[in-house]
């Protein structure tokens, strides 16, 4: 008898995506997603030049000789790169007005501790131990977009994949693909907040979740982590990444155009969304708290044969069979 149920017991496990159970388990989840890589998409600003891709191939070794405990290593940007951080210019502009208040205070700590500032591009090794220090996030590098499984993952672990590389001189406004800029002015600032870094729960229901799930899941964390905006003091404002790292599309969000809806995690789930132009329709969040209540009730409907809970002590995943 025993026998019998050591066998439904390998069944019932060989249907779980393999996760990782402790932090250094991310150095597994390294899989890229590769169509906007500019060695390989002929749209990609970069693709016909060869300088820069040679510079990009420099920064992914770093990525890709990175393993969990290593120092995250200085990178010398170039003045060429340098002028392309002009980006952090223009959007300061905007961001009184349009940011939440959260980054706004977020960014206000990091321009105080000269981390952030119009002459250089933030070094990640410095923004890795202030996160640290305010929520437990800590940064690792990764070579381009990853793919949703691994990237969500990592999130389990308060660990925020990070690309160091910059976007090509010739579209300083836009990047196909994540890089330094969107990261470090529309991520890091938010995953500053401890409110807002609960939201990572979104990486702990992913772990050994199914395909469509991973997918409901991602395109939660589109609407909320990059395209998001929230009520405050009875104005709209954005807390997404993807609105605070881009000029046109934030300016876009917050006019008159487009269509908002209510942040309702199981309809926002399946709402169909596109990478390639601006949003046509964004989910508006009552308040994080609010939010983040909503999501943790969504992620009690997805269907797993084990609960999980993060020990922050060894750093790793304790699987709890469910009676
Ligand atoms: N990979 N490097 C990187 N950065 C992201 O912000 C990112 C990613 N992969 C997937 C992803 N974001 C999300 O759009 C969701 O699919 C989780
Ligand atoms: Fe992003």
């Amino acid at each position: 008898l025993k026998r019998v149920a050591d066998d439904v017991r390998i069944v019932q496990e060989e249907n779980i995506p393999w996760f990782p159970k402790k932090i250094s388990d991310l150095d597994k989840c390294n899989h890229l997603i590769t169509k906007y890589d500019p060695d390989l998409d002929q749209d990609h600003p970069g693709f016909s030049d060869p300088e820069y891709r040679k510079r990009r191939g420099i920064i992914s070794e770093l990525a890709f000789n990175y393993k969990h405990g290593d120092p995250l290593l200085v990178v010398e940007y170039t003045p060429e790169e340098i002028a392309t951080w002009e980006v952090y210019r223009t959007l300061n502009g905007l961001y009184p007005t349009h940011a939440c208040r959260q980054f706004l205070e977020a960014l206000g700590q990091l321009e105080s501790e000269c981390l952030y500032g119009e002459d250089k591009i933030p070094q990640l090794g410095d923004v890795s131990a202030f996160l640290k220090e305010r929520t437990g996030f800590q940064l690792r590098p990764v070579a381009g977009l990853l793919s949703a499984r691994d990237f969500l993952a990592s999130l389990a672990f308060r660990v925020f994949q990070c690309t160091q590389y910059i976007r090509h001189p010739s579209a300083p406004m836009h990047s196909p693909e994540p890089d330094c800029c969107h990261e470090l002015l529309g991520h890091i600032p938010m995953l500053a907040d401890k409110e807002f870094a609960q939201f990572s729960q979104i990486g702990l229901a992913s772990l050994g979740a199914s395909d469509e799930d991973i997918e409901k899941l991602s395109t939660l964390y589109w609407f909320t982590v990059e395209f998001g905006l929230c009520k405050q003091n009875g104005t709209v404002k954005a807390y997404g990444a993807g609105l605070l790292s881009s000029y046109g599309e934030l300016l876009y969000a917050l006019s008159n155009e487009p269509q908002y809806k209510p942040f309702n995690p199981a309809e926002t789930a399946v709402q169909p969304y596109q990478d390639q132009s601006f949003q046509p329709v964004y989910f508006v969040s009552e308040s994080f708290e609010d939010a983040k209540h909503k999501l943790r009730q969504y992620s009690s409907t997805i269907q797993k044969p084990f609960s999980i809970r993060y020990d922050p002590y060894t750093c790793s995943m304790e699987v709890l069979d469910e009676p």
